[in-house]
């Protein structure tokens, strides 16, 4: 009987401890950036060897941002940058480099690096 209700109390020990693992929030999307001299925002993204940083930025549908990229790992993958449709952008290493976009009206724009591996969008969020 006793053995029964220590197995019971490790049990809830244990499904609790799980519980209060904290789960990983979906990240959200960064609102980051300062308004640079020409009134548009400027969001700096770090591209390295794994990904872009952030890989998620929000602004209003229709605002006009300039991406401002930085490849800071001297890999071939992320060297060039594709954003939408757009023809490919190259990113020279350690120097920021300008991308306008435009915020679509709903959902996402995404980009990728040249070879379509790492992605990162740009999302469309009213209250941005
Ligand atoms: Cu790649």
């Amino acid at each position: 009987m006793v053995r029964i209700a220590l197995v019971c109390l490790a049990l809830a020990a244990c499904s609790k401890k799980s519980d209060d693992k904290p789960k990983a929030p979906p990240p959200a999307p960064v609102t980051a950036g300062q308004v640079g001299s020409d009134g548009l925002r400027h969001v700096p993204i770090e591209a390295n060897k794994d990904g872009y940083t952030p890989d998620k930025i929000a602004g209003k549908p229709g605002e006009k941002l300039v991406l401002v990229f930085t490849r800071t790992a001297d890999s071939e993958c992320i060297s060039q940058i594709k954003v939408g449709s757009a023809a490919p952008v190259d990113l020279p290493l350690g120097k920021p480099t300008d991308v306008a976009v435009t915020v679509p009206a709903t959902g996402e724009l995404g980009f990728a690096c040249g070879m379509d591996m790492f992605h990162g969008v740009v999302v469309a969020q009213p209250g941005a």
